[in-house]
């Protein structure tokens, strides 16, 4: 299957692999439009860091940071929202988002009834606790059950509600150490099992500095490594900064599983 690219947009200040870049609309709609020449296929909006120690920001400065956005972009291209706040992805999808990237995966009630409400398509992260703390001490018995118990039962949960059309994410960087990230990607083909389309998210991650002790704005070279081996296990969308080199690496990894 064609794997689909998700590139990323961060209309925030303090995002920690491109903040402060995009900040600007009028940048932030160019940059987008940037990576759906070079093949995106759904555009990523978010408008609050989930980064530890980033600034919250109110449900109004969210909304008034990508709004704009998605408006200017809804004809051009699938968005998807990055936000866990309901009334952020009602808002949005109301100015023509077309699906939710909760990296909170469906646990708050009020935005099952917005995804089902609405007919929104879910993107369900795994998270272990919450983006403050959720590297202080990340702890598994076994990562891939835990993970997968999590999501099944999210799934069951939204399909409750009759929201049938989701994409899972194991959540790479969200309360996992790198050993935790290691494991995932390397037995991603058991998320398979749950049924529905894998994303992965490991573009420029600390995972990738911790194993090579690159920069995080030289850190292509590995995010490409990654993502390609999730590819060959089983990711059929992948969230990236670098959405040119993601899509040539995916056309490679798919044109030799067909090898
Ligand atoms: C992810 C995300 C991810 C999904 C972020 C970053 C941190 N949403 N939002 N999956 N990561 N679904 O981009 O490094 O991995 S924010």
């Amino acid at each position: 299957m064609k794997t689909k690219i998700m590139g990323i947009l961060n209309v925030t200040p303090d995002s920690f692999a491109d903040g402060g870049l995009y900040t600007n609309e009028e940048a932030a709609i160019k940059h987008a439009k940037q990576m759906i020449q070079e093949g995106a296929d759904i555009i990523d909006v978010g408008g609050e860091s989930t980064r530890p120690g980033a600034e919250k920001i109110t449900e109004e400065q969210e909304l008034k940071r990508v709004l704009p956005i998605i408006k200017a972009l809804k004809d051009e291209i699938t968005i998807s929202i990055d936000s866990y706040k309901p009334a952020v992805a009602k808002a949005c999808i109301e100015a023509g988002a077309d699906m939710i990237n909760d990296i909170t995966g469906l646990t708050n009630p009020d935005m099952i009834e917005v995804a089902a409400k609405n007919n929104t398509p879910v993107i369900i992260m795994h998270m272990q606790g919450t983006p403050e703390t959720m590297q202080q001490h990340p702890e598994y018995t076994d990562v891939i059950k835990e993970i997968k118990q999590f999501l099944q039962q999210q799934i069951n949960q939204a399909k409750k509600a009759g929201i049938n059309n989701l994409i899972l994410d194991p959540g790479i960087g969200f309360g996992k150490s790198v050993e935790h990230n290691l494991t995932i990607l390397n037995h991603l083909e058991e998320f398979k099992e749950l049924k529905y389309p894998i994303l992965i998210g490991t573009s420029r991650k600390s995972l990738i500095g911790q194993l090579t002790n690159a920069e995080t704005k030289d850190r292509l070279p590995g995010t490409i490594a990654a993502n390609t081996i999730a590819i060959q296990k089983g990711a059929s969308i992948i969230r990236v900064h670098d959405v040119k080199e993601a899509k040539q690496a995916a056309q490679i990894a798919e044109a030799i599983q067909n090898g």
